[in-house]
């Protein structure tokens, strides 16, 4: 437990119909009481009392209602204290001041579910899951973030801990009992096989989470053609706005133009670039290499054809530097000639099919999304550093290298699971990780 007090406005510093100050700490309960016309030190745990704050000169501050948690059923297993007042911005600043005045600190952003962490009421990913609960934008993320301040990022990692442990028992049994003849085969026997199905498990996971993280952060989605196949119109009907400027002059895109859809359960992060072709115009050319770049950092490509007229070199070789995408090749100007293949008319707003066709292609994604898993990348990237280690613990495993080593890298794998939920974090990482939290939260 903390020394100090902390103190914050919870609610933001603006007009409003109320404010909440909060405070956490030893002294919370003896501050207040400074400053209240109440005595609240014989107060029940998790009630409401109605009374008046009063500054030094004993001047009527506000009119307020104060909520009080006692250690440590409390947000942050500390003395919590709420105090309820009107939300005036000077009114609210007011009161805040009293309380630093009589010895509470300001706190950082996100201290007080910093402090509910260290004090050992959530793990980490609770913590991460409560900070996206409050920036959740959809049912989808809301739904995540809540199971995981519930925990199931815990219940997912835990078990997998659980088998790692099993698997440097197996070891070290091996290893305290050499008397067995043939250590390293017996190992392999034993442990080969429950490392091989461990490392499949998070695999699956990581895969999972992946896929999740496409539909939270949106499909990185470049439209890519050569010029005057309708690229900025396909972009402007798939936003409903006149975003990128269209004309029947080639080349006329020259920066990328970006705009973010959301479609039925998926968002894509869209990018209209300039057409590629062989040009000599000088801007031309810097436009061509932004979409190249732009092309090396798609999840997705849309290539845009044109149905009106028959392929030519342009469009074979766009289509060659485009293979080993995930890509979606669609003819546009339908209106004019229409293919067999997939086609809109990005002119006439008719881009449904395309539509479809994307949504049909995350359909596993969206799925994964609505189940519980990993939640970020700061867990993502801990999983692989895990499931790295493990690739090494197999390697070695296979080639009979001597036990003492392949523990090291068990016990990495360990350290990196446990870090997910915040175990064996450097202090830094929490640091900058509750930074990111609203102040008073
Ligand atoms: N008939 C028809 N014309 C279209 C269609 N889509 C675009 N066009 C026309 O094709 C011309 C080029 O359209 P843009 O959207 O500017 O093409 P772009 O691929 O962005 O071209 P650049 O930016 O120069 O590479 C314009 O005159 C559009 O009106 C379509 O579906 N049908
Ligand atoms: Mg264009």
């Amino acid at each position: 437990m903390f020394s100090e007090t902390i103190v914050a406005v919870s609610t933001p510093m603006q007009e409003g119909a109320i404010s909440i100050i909060r405070l956490s700490g030893p002294d919370a309960f003896s501050i207040v009481n400074k400053i209240f016309n109440k005595d609240l030190s014989n107060k029940p745990s998790h009630t409401i009392t109605y009374g008046m704050i009063v500054d030094q000169d004993g001047e009527d501050v506000d009119e307020v209602l104060v909520s009080i948690f006692r250690s440590p059923r409390s947000y942050t297993m500390e003395d919590v204290i709420e105090i309820n007042c009107h939300g005036g911005v000077f009114v609210t600043k007011t009161i805040l001041g009293l309380c630093i005045g009589n010895g509470a600190r300001l706190a950082r952003p996100g201290e007080f579910t910093e402090r509910a962490f260290l004090n050992g009421r959530i793990d980490l990913t609770q913590a991460e899951g409560i900070n996206d609960l409050i920036t959740a934008t959809n049912k989808t993320d809301a739904k995540n973030a809540i199971n995981s301040m519930k925990g199931s990022v815990t219940r997912l990692i835990t078990p997998l801990i659980d088998d790692l442990l099993q698997i440097i028992a197996n070891i070290e049994v091996n290893i305290d009992y050499p008397e067995y003849d043939d250590v390293d085969i017996l190992s392999q026997e034993v442990v080969l096989p429950m490392a091989k199905s461990w490392r499949k498990r998070i695999d699956e996971i990581i895969i999972k989470a992946q896929n999740s993280m496409i539909v939270k952060d949106g499909v990185d989605t470049v439209i890519l053609g050569k010029p005057n196949v309708g690229k900025s119109s396909l972009l402007n009907a798939l936003l409903e706005e006149d975003k990128a400027i269209v004309t029947d002059i080639e080349g006329t895109t020259r920066d990328l133009v970006e705009g973010r859809i959301r479609l039925s359960n998926i968002t894509l992060n869209l990018v209209d670039t300039a057409g590629i072709r062989e040009t000599k115009d000088k801007v031309e050319q810097i436009g061509i290499a932004k979409s190249l770049d732009a092309l090396s950092k798609a999840q997705l490509v849309i290539v845009v054809l044109d149905a009106s007229t028959d392929l030519d070199k342009s469009d074979k070789k766009l289509l060659e530097i485009t293979k080993d995408y995930d890509r979606i090749i669609v003819y546009n100007k339908s209106d004019i000639r229409k293919t067999d293949n997939l086609s809109i008319s990005a002119l006439n707003n008719d881009v449904s099919e395309l539509i479809k066709v994307i949504e049909e292609k995350y359909e596993k994604q969206i799925l994964a999304s609505n189940e519980s898993t990993l939640n970020n990348e700061r867990q993502i990237g801990l999983a692989i550093s895990a499931r790295n280690s493990m690739d090494e613990v197999i390697n070695m495993l296979e080639d009979n290298v001597e036990l003492d080593l392949v523990t090291i890298d068990l016990q990495k794998s360990y350290n990196s699971l446990k870090e997910i939920i915040g175990e064996t974090s450097r202090e830094d990482l929490i640091d900058a990780l509750f930074s990111k939290f609203c102040l008073g939260k």
